[in-house]
């Protein structure tokens, strides 16, 4: 079966996660994706966190999927050159270098179009146009500075970072929607554009309910549905929500049978209006369903924590997985909080090609989390990570450079 990209060739000139998340999107959805690193290093991932000794990490692994691989020192004049044809012959140019690093490499935003004025050029930096848009810029100062750190955590304890990469990985996914929306437009213009997404941007995008939250508090004075509404003081800003639901409908983290020992016996109950009466009934408070100061959504606010105190009374004496099935047969929604490793076991996430296990010929198998994008016509099929350099020579022979050429490059150390 055909891929949905395939045809569109990408110059992968991306680094660390954030660009690698999307052109190895890119690639799954069938894009020949060709990843352009220096030679004898590589992308600085190849080398960090590695689990075995002078083998590409799993950091690497699990973001260069389905890429072809070339060395190419591109400050170099034969390696501008190289890098000049790669232009004319690709449809996308991804880069996340720090800011102005391409311009310092001798290919503008004005070259590359001279080059290939149906080049799209789409860029991951850390931040847009303004006072930091010099900055160079890792996955936690996008979370604090995109607001997911000022409005993570408990409100008396310190902001926090979370554990899913939204600064990174969320930006790659951003980029990647642009390069698309670009590649589609250029079908009726015939010319390419630039494609930018600041990290702090993303993260602030996958923040709008805070920002929703700040106009609130504002116009109110107070948030009823944070758990500090209760009994605390709201300042001039969001504050941290815990375990709040972002939405309407409360929720929180509630204990399960096993608390004591196991860090994840947890699950997150959802208290919708549409099922009160049913949690009524399951935790034995069934006076609770007409009682005034119970029986509404509005009522209910200020006695949150003592509603989830008592609903975790009756979680405590289930597993997560017992409470999660008792609970749905009442259209009860929640969710047991799932370690990495039971998600990793988990045959459902395997069945659906969510998590993979792919073949390395130096690592062996190892588990990745395949494409979280399903097309139905356009399946995918994750294949490994390429070693550096992999594809140097199958692609100077592609571009027109003989071996003899190629030997030359080699020998100069520009390849
Ligand atoms: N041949 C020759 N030179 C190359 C090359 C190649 N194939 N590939 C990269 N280089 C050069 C760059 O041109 C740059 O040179 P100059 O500094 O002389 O311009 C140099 O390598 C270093 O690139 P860099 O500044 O991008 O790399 P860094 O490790 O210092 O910084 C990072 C890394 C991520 C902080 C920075 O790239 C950045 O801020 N990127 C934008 C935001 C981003 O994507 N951050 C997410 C990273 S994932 O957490």
């Amino acid at each position: 079966m055909g891929k949905a990209l395939e045809g569109v060739r990408i110059l992968d000139f991306t680094h660390v996660q954030s660009g690698p998340t999307c052109t190895q999107l890119l690639a799954w959805f069938g894009a020949d994706v060709i990843k352009v690193e220096r030679a004898g290093e590589g992308d600085a991932t190849r080398g960090q966190l590695r689990d075995i000794a002078g083998v590409d990490s799993l950091y690497f692994t699990m973001l260069n999927h389905n890429k072809r691989s070339m060395t190419l020192d591109t400050k170099r004049p034969d390696g501008k050159k190289v890098l000049e044809k790669l232009i004319q012959d690709c449809d996308v140019l991804v880069e996340n270098f720090a800011p102005g690093a391409l311009d310092r490499m001798g290919f503008s935003w004005e070259r590359i179009q001279e080059l290939n004025p149906r080049m799209i050029v789409a860029s991951v930096k850390g931040f847009g146009p303004g006072p930091y848009e010099h900055c160079k810029v890792y996955e936690n100062v996008a979370q604090c500075t995109g607001g997911a750190a000022a409005t993570t955590g408990f409100d008396d304890g310190p902001p926090l970072v979370s554990g899913a990469q939204i600064g990174d990985s969320g930006s790659g996914l951003h980029l990647a929607l642009g390069i698309v929306t670009a590649l589609y437009q250029r079908n009726t213009t015939g010319r390419g554009q630039k494609v930018l997404t600041a990290m702090q941007d993303a993260v602030l995008n996958l923040c709008r309910v805070k920002l929703r939250d700040q106009q609130r508090l504002e116009r109110n004075g107070v948030m009823e549905e944070y758990p500090q509404f209760a009994d605390g003081q709201f300042g001039e800003s969001v504050p941290r929500a815990g375990n709040a639901s972002g939405g309407g409908q409360p929720g929180w983290i509630l204990k399960c049978k096993g608390w004591e020992t196991d860090p994840n016996a947890y699950i997150y109950f959802i208290a919708q209006a549409q099922v009160w009466p049913a949690v009524c009934k399951l935790i034995g408070r069934e006076e609770w369903i007409t009682d005034p100061d119970y029986a509404t959504p509005r009522a209910r606010l200020p006695r949150l924590m003592a509603i989830f105190a008592a609903v975790e009374e009756w979680s405590t004496t289930h597993t997560k997985f017992e409470a999660m099935d008792i609970l749905n047969k009442f259209d009860i929604p929640c969710g047991p909080i799932l370690s990495m490793k039971e998600i990793a076991e988990d045959p459902s996430l395997r069945a659906t090609g969510t998590i993979v296990e792919v073949d390395h010929p130096e690592r062996g198998p190892y588990l990745t989390v395949g494409n979280p994008i399903k097309l139905s016509d356009s399946p995918t099929e994750v294949r490994r990570s390429p070693l550096l350099g992999e594809h140097t020579d199958e692609l100077l022979s592609g571009l027109g450079y003989s071996e003899d050429q190629i030997r030359r490059l080699r020998e100069e150390r520009v390849i």
